[in-house]
């Protein structure tokens, strides 16, 4: 079905005007919706039903979660239509809307007068977007509910290596062969990541309610420069916030693209490292334990490593997962993403010194 005949089964406020699609995300499609008026815009989905396979307890986590945060931002006076996400239901009230051809799609609302961007290019937005994945996390750190394990094994590096282990063996497109030095980045790593996965397991470093996709794009940022809403709940799970962290280290701090072809462009820029430390330890340290903030430069080699071997997984795989734009591009991923690891492993006394000093200056 297409966007535009979709909306017709959402509970819309005022009469849709036009229909664009929106943004660069690499899982769903994504459009935006204009109404007529002062009714408000949206934001409409369609969920992709390979990657997510229970888009029904999907979108449950999202209300759980947003029901939460709803309710902290109300007691600290803030506004909940504004900082947190507003799921709009269908005209039978239900999260989601399912077409004949047994696609998901849902909706929100759209949240006026805000500013999204695709890197940390100063260190205010950097501090800034730290601050806002760490707020998200302390307004969550008290919630008791259950979220249903909708993504089993998505930052689990012992389910990662079966997944792994499992492509390998099965080399669908005949391309193992070839990438004898790529394979070696995993191998080679494949103890120490495993050692951190053991302490989530053992329960050392606990589980908490956590974003699991904590690009910059994925928070809304006020005309001031404040982090105002995270956004792209999808991925909303029970899991480590040393995760959350590791991941944004990841996007934030590489001076070049996910995907950049120039290699030269790919390292971690240590200021931006500091930046959004600060913003996120200013939200965070009252309630991570000390386990976790000794493991937070870490996750930036974990999760880095993960992402390399996802893309080139899914390389190996034949591009069944992620969206690609040309043949080549999951390899091209990978190597970006192993360059900014090699830089990452080059300062990580640094990285660890950084998170003392925040923690203690
Ligand atoms: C995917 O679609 P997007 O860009 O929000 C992926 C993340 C990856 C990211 C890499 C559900 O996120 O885990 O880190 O691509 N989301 C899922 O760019 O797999
Ligand atoms: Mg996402």
């Amino acid at each position: 079905m297409v966007a535009e005949n979709s909306c017709s089964h959402f509970n819309f406020a005022g009469k849709v005007k036009e229909v664009r699609s929106l943004g660069e995300g690499l899982i769903n499609d994504t459009f935006f919706v204009e109404t007529e008026g002062d009714a408000p815009n949206y934001i409409l989905q369609r969920k992709n039903k390979n990657i997510f396979q229970n888009i029904p307890a999907m979108m449950e986590n999202i209300q759980k979660v947003t029901t939460h945060l709803k309710k902290k931002v109300v007691a600290n006076g803030g506004d909940p239509l504004r900082e947190v996400l507003t799921l709009t239901p269908t005209t039978d009230g239900k999260l989601f809307y399912l077409d004949e051809e047994g696609d998901y799609w849902a909706a929100c609302l759209f949240i006026e007068d805000t500013i999204t961007h695709q890197a940390a290019s100063t260190l205010d937005l950097a501090r800034q977007g730290g601050k806002g994945i760490g707020k998200f996390q302390a307004l969550l750190s008290d919630m008791t509910e259950p979220l249903t394990d909708i993504l089993p094994g998505f930052h689990n590096i012992k389910i990662r290596f079966q997944q792994w282990d499992d492509t390998l063996k099965r080399d669908p497109v005949k391309r193992v062969t070839g990438l004898g030095e790529e394979i070696g980045w995993i191998e080679s790593r494949r103890k120490e990541m495993g050692n951190f996965w053991a302490k989530v397991e053992s329960g050392e470093i606990p589980m908490r309610v956590t974003h699991n996709d904590t690009k910059i794009s994925n928070i809304l940022f006020d005309q001031q420069g404040e982090a105002l809403c995270v956004i792209d709940l999808d991925t909303v799970l029970n899991s480590t916030c040393l995760n959350d962290y590791g991941d944004a280290i990841r996007y934030y701090t590489n001076a070049g693209l996910e995907d950049d072809e120039n290699l030269e462009n790919v390292y971690v820029k240590m200021d931006i490292f500091k930046s959004y430390t600060e913003g996120y330890l200013s939200e965070t340290s009252k309630f991570l334990t000390p386990i976790e903030k000794e493991h937070l430069a870490f996750a930036a080699r974990y999760i880095t490593y993960e992402q390399i071997l996802r893309f080139l997984m899914d390389y190996i795989d034949g591009d069944r997962y992620y969206k690609i734009k040309y043949p080549t591009h999951n390899l091209v991923r990978t190597h970006a993403q192993h360059k900014l690891l090699k830089s990452i492993e080059q300062n990580y006394d640094k990285m660890c010194a950084i998170v003392k000093q925040v923690l203690s200056p």
